[in-house]
């Protein structure tokens, strides 16, 4: 093994670490998603490689969720969309030197706002990536366990929880996302976005946390079946959505915030 291949994996071994408290149970998805690779540039500087992005390959057929979102439009949403963040995000970091930002989390929970390119495309492939996870076939139909109670006390209860997302997505003018986030101290809340920006962007967003559950309200994830109808396709989107995926996330998110109190 040369000192670049090494360096590579031994790279990627260290991100794994950094990053599977985020991955917490997931069981989709490939887990090198969103590692980077690492090699260092001239002077010895960790910079970003050319293709330190990758585009996760689906866990289910592209017809998995019809009718609810119908296969024509779940083949241009992963296959174009999403692939068109990921190869415009390694174009935009690619050389770039790193700090301690050596994944995506960390890089885009301190990106610049006038970072467009990677706030816009890192976003993207982040919450794309979110969005296949807690779309997975299967799983609760509703919130269960210590979730369900977190949402009972700080929303109101799931009722009240999906009324208030669903009414985040509808309201969102023009593209962006509907999420249900963790915040650092703990506290459960509904918000929305505008392009690809997500609550992990503490610079360009009013309320900051972790991501559980997002929605992509961008035309194109509903166009081809609902055509102006956002909130037909809202409404299928909570139908299908895999709540122990997103049971997963918010024991990770907790277990860190229960970490650092
Ligand atoms: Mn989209």
């Amino acid at each position: 093994m040369d000192k670049r291949t090494f360096l590579k994996l031994s790279g990627m071994a260290g991100a794994g670490l950094m990053v599977a408290p985020w991955l917490g149970c997931q069981t989709s998805g490939d887990d090198k998603t969103l590692l980077n690779g690492k090699e260092p540039d001239s002077d010895g500087h960790e910079v970003w490689g050319s293709e330190a992005f990758v585009l996760p390959a689906l866990t289910f057929g592209m017809d998995a969720l019809e009718p609810a979102i119908d296969a024509e439009t779940m083949a241009i949403h992963h296959g174009k969309h999403h692939a068109g963040y990921v190869g415009k995000l390694n174009a935009a970091v690619a050389g770039r030197a790193k700090g301690i930002d050596d994944d995506l989390i960390s890089l885009l929970k301190g990106v610049d706002p006038e970072d467009a390119a990677v706030r816009n495309n890192g976003g993207g492939h982040f919450n794309h990536t979110l969005y296949w996870e807690v779309l997975a076939p299967g799983g609760a139909s509703e919130p269960q366990g210590a979730l369900a109670a977190h949402i009972a006390t700080d929303l109101g209860g799931t009722e009240a929880l999906k009324t208030a997302f669903a009414k985040a997505g509808a309201q969102q003018f023009g593209s962006g996302w509907a999420w249900l986030s963790l915040d650092d101290a703990g506290r459960l809340f509904v918000s929305s976005t505008p392009n690809q920006d997500n609550p992990l962007m503490g610079r360009c967003v009013e309320k900051s946390g972790t991501p559980l559950l997002g929605m992509d309200v961008w035309e194109h994830a509903y166009y081809l079946n609902y055509q102006n109808r956002r909130t037909d396709y809202i409404e299928a989107f909570m139908s299908r959505v895999n709540w122990n995926a997103v049971g997963a996330r918010y024991d990770a998110a907790q277990s860190r915030v229960n970490t650092s109190t």
